[in-house]
């Protein structure tokens, strides 16, 4: 493995996707989806339409898995996500991180305009069995700056797995929700005593991050807020590792329906 990855948990990836590619795709995305009525599957899972942030035109509703399926009219914008994804860039730039020779993209966000999230692990998610050798890819469409309201890691070792009980959090009966926010807030409170290091990046199209899905991140505020922020996060697993997230780590292979894209990937559904 990369050894940058592995000890620190992140990498960033310097021109490493077609740059007329990521342009085109940001083309696409600006001339379809802020304009269309109907509903698109958005982050929670269910089709809504364009919500908008307060006296603006910039979408709210990040949309999710646009690579499985979009609507006729945005066709375009899925053909486009799935050509980028599956790029030989994007092969040759996992590969370089962790060696493997089949990866499976199990979810994509668009984001159209800037996040807000807190310290968290994309574990939760998804991730792969046993822990912490899932991938964040987290590309911009655009070029951003140090005001565009970036992600930010805490370096992380690849693997370092935090169980709830070492952040003093009880078993009970919390559901999956609960149990997630409350280890988001624990993670916060360990972060702020422990390490204290924080990394963001700068970024140009055509570059892309990475983090481990172990890695704590969260998004800096965006100046102004809110602001637009075109980008595209996709979560990838190494094929040959079993997969599940941070509370289920199946001991045997899920029977899954992949749909085998090219010789380096395929497509599943959480
Ligand atoms: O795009 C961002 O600012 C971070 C989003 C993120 O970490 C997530 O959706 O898991
Ligand atoms: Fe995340």
């Amino acid at each position: 493995m990369d050894e940058q990855y592995k000890t620190e948990g992140y990498r960033l990836m310097r021109a490493a996707l077609p740059t007329g590619q990521v342009a085109a795709l940001a083309a696409l995305i600006d001339g379809s989806i802020p304009g269309y009525g109907g509903p698109i599957r958005r982050q929670d899972g269910t089709p809504a339409p364009n919500l908008f942030h307060a006296g603006t035109r910039l979408v709210k509703n990040s949309i999710l898995n646009a690579h499985v399926a979009m609507p006729d009219d945005l066709k375009p914008v899925h053909t486009a996500i799935r050509a980028l994804l599956t790029s030989p860039q994007m092969f040759e730039s996992l590969h370089s991180l962790d060696g493997a020779e089949h990866y499976s993209i199990h979810q994509t966000i668009i984001f159209i305009s800037a996040q807000t999230t807190v310290p968290h692990i994309d574990s939760w998610s998804m991730d792969t069995a046993p822990h912490g050798y899932a991938h964040t890819v987290w590309i911009p469409l655009e070029d951003v700056d140090y005001l565009s309201g970036l992600p930010a890691v805490s370096p992380w070792p690849i693997g370092k797995f935090v169980p709830e009980a070492e952040l003093g959090l009880p078993d009970g009966d919390f559901s999956f929700r609960e149990r997630h926010d409350r280890y988001c807030d624990a993670l916060t409170v360990r972060l702020q005593k422990g390490s204290a290091d924080v990394r963001t990046l700068f970024m140009d199209k055509g570059d892309m991050m990475v983090w481990g899905s172990l890695t704590p991140h969260f998004t800096l505020p965006s100046t102004p807020s809110p602001r637009r922020r075109l980008s595209l996060q996709v979560l990838i697993r190494p094929t040959h590792h079993r997969w599940g997230n941070y509370v289920n780590q199946p001991a045997e292979w899920t029977p899954d329906k992949a749909e085998q894209v090219t010789d380096r990937f395929a497509f599943i559904e959480n």
